[in-house]
């Protein structure tokens, strides 16, 4: 059916309604209910690319056959279309039909109109419409930054002091060595805080920094003007950089200068209350080096030292301070290389006991081999390639703080015009694997009950499943980079319509987005600082049926256990590391919005 947008052929919408009914008698009633508001349809609540696919996602059973795109007064309809087959959810018992309305191709802002069930929330078709989540996401981080005050001119009303200063920070005794022995003190300030809570560890701050980085060497151009509205947004360097910069440096504080390897996090000994930053006067300590740590800065550091050279004048030193901040870490590792991190045995050993986030890995052949790709693609020397070749596993598997090896696959292929012929061919191989990887996403969709790539299966849904939704439209993205096959495109964006409604908890994850986003994130600022709205541009961590939190959940089922609760942990804290992939995804989707465009089909007849 075509669209209908010359006013003459408009019908009215409540007529619409009450002709699927036979009965005169509920033409009103569900003329009524058609203008009532339902959570019933879950859809990306900013909207839809003018030529890309749109769906919404209609949950419960009806009887209805048909939906309608309605003016947002709900007086026009301006299409039809018809409401699939039910479908029911693999991963809850939650039932729903499909409408499909990718052929509409009016820009305005519109709502989706079920007879007998109400109408979504205005959502927009045009340019740019996620524009708002991919800017937000980046200035999640700035109201992260541990040590410096929150001014209003870019905090809005979440504007606050500084939080922990951090200069004078305590070598635990784990971490004691001959020139640093316990009880003496470090400067370790800046950096952000790693999520809800108010310390700061090196293991995250690496993936997060990484998946960040790789953003901006995927798409420099676009960030190269894109601005957040933070401190240095009116410096020579692009707004992104300086926000990893602001961590950066705070990682390179974490490396002891007298052999290289870095403490695992800066951290109280016990979490804070839920207070504003700084309040508790806790005492912060550097605790053991670790492997984990130690490569995670190695590979950040090397990324950092590539894309800073263009800098060197802005910053001067700061790039050659990165690559020999990665060589010595590397150096470090290599004399210790099974130094882990295990938090219940530093307990048993030393005081005071530390109970904050362990971060504790233990297998190390994913950090060996993302340290080895940076350092080689930065100083193409080829025994890092060796050591990357000797580590690396044989099947690719998304990206978590515990597993950081694709990241090492994805800055290869970023890079592989520019490496020796030899190793070209090597990388080839990984080509077709992340494209295959890649297809075994998609291939999944149509059995999918809300038609996105997250949710193939119940296991996805963990403690920060968002982040998983987010990383697999990084596959698609990178997918889409080396193959220019649109098709990845479209698929990558089923995954932020995810985020910003399009599932079964029908909540858009991002704080501040969207019509019905989290309201009550674990974040102790957004608990504490006495404003309603939580801070904005944070990504709840989503669906985890292991409710480790002990809080209560209306649902229990692997998709819908999330509880927008402050209590919430488990659920609903947000995350460095969780914000990252967003932060890639949804600034990829709209860089290449314009630049790829979208055929305008049906996402179904895609393949
Ligand atoms: O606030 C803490 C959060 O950042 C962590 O992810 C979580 C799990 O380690 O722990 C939270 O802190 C809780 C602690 O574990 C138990 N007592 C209550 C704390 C605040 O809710
Ligand atoms: O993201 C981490 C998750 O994979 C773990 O299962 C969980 C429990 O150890 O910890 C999560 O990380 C938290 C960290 O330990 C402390 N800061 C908040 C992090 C997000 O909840």
């Amino acid at each position: 059916m075509k669209t209908r947008s010359k006013p003459h052929r408009r019908l009215r919408a409540s007529m619409l309604q009450c002709f699927n009914f036979i009965i005169p008698g509920l033409l009103f009633c569900n003329t009524l209910s058609a203008q009532m508001l339902t959570e019933r349809i879950k859809l990306n609540q900013l909207g839809f690319y003018t030529n890309a696919p749109k769906i919404a996602i209609v949950t419960g059973t009806t009887s209805a056959a048909a939906f309608y795109i309605t003016t947002t007064n709900i007086r026009d309809t301006l299409y039809r279309g018809t409401l699939s087959e039910e479908m029911q959810s693999k991963n809850s018992s939650t039932k729903t039909r499909v409408a499909d309305f990718s052929e509409f191709r009016k820009k305005g802002s519109f709502v989706v109109s079920v007879p007998g069930m109400g109408h979504s929330y205005v959502f927009k078709i045009g340019d740019k419409v996620n524009l708002d989540a991919a800017v937000a996401g980046i200035k999640g981080y700035y109201y992260q930054r541990v040590s410096m005050p929150l001014e209003e001119k870019y905090a809005g009303k979440w504007h606050r002091s500084a939080g922990h200063p951090d200069t004078e920070v305590f070598i635990h005794p784990s971490a004691a060595s001959n020139e640093r022995p316990a009880g003496t003190k470090i400067s370790s300030p800046g950096g952000w805080y790693d999520a809800g809570d108010y310390n700061k560890y090196i293991v995250n701050s690496g993936i997060t920094m990484g998946t960040m980085f790789s953003a901006y060497e995927d798409f420099s151009k676009y960030f190269d003007t894109l601005k957040t509205n933070i401190p240095e947004s009116n410096d020579a360097v692009p707004d992104l950089l300086n926000e990893l910069i602001y961590n950066l440096r705070w990682m390179l504080t974490m490396q002891d200068p007298n052999d290289g390897g870095v403490y695992n996090k800066c951290t109280n000994a016990s979490f804070d209350g839920m207070v504003m930053p700084g309040v508790t006067k806790a005492p912060r300590y550097v605790v053991q080096k670790g492997v984990a740590a130690t490569l995670d800065l190695a590979a950040v550091a090397a990324q950092a030292s590539r894309i800073l050279q263009k800098y060197k004048k802005q910053l001067p030193g700061l790039s050659d301070s990165c690559l020999k901040a990665s060589v010595r870490a590397w150096q470090w590792a290599l004399k210790n290389p099974s130094m882990e991190y295990n938090q219940n045995e530093i307990n048993k050993k030393y005081q005071p006991q530390i109970t904050t986030g362990g971060y504790g890995d233990r297998l190390f052949n994913d950090e060996w081999s993302w340290a080895a790709a940076e350092l080689f693609v930065t100083t193409k020397d080829k025994s890092y390639y060796d050591v990357y070749a000797k580590h690396r596993k044989d099947s690719l598997s998304l990206p978590s703080w515990a597993g950081v090896e694709l990241l090492a696959s994805y800055t290869l292929l970023r890079f592989t015009k520019t490496l020796p012929v030899d190793v070209q061919k090597d990388v080839q191989l990984i080509k077709q694997k992340l494209v295959q990887f890649a297809d075994r996403y998609i291939s999944n969709v149509g059995g999918n009950a809300f038609k996105t790539v997250m949710g193939q299966s119940p296991r996805e849904f963990n403690w920060g499943s968002n982040s998983n939704a987010a990383n697999q439209g990084i596959v698609l993205i990178n997918a889409y980079l080396l193959t220019k096959d649109k098709k990845y495109v479209d698929y990558a964006l089923t995954n932020l319509d995810y985020l910003m409604g399009r599932n079964a908890t029908g909540y858009s994850f991002l704080s501040g987005v969207g019509s019905k986003s989290i309201m009550h994130p674990h974040h102790r600022p957004s608990v504490a600082d006495g404003v309603t709205e939580p801070v904005p541009g944070l990504l709840s961590g989503g669906p985890n049926p292991g409710k480790q939190d002990k809080c209560e959940y209306e649902f229990a089922e692997p998709e819908t256990t999330f509880a927008d609760l402050d209590c919430s942990y488990a659920s609903n804290e947000i995350a460095i590391n969780w914000n990252s992939p967003f932060v890639y995804l949804s600034n990829a989707i709209e860089a290449l919005q314009g630049e790829a465009g979208y055929s305008g089909k049906k996402l179904e007849d895609r393949k």
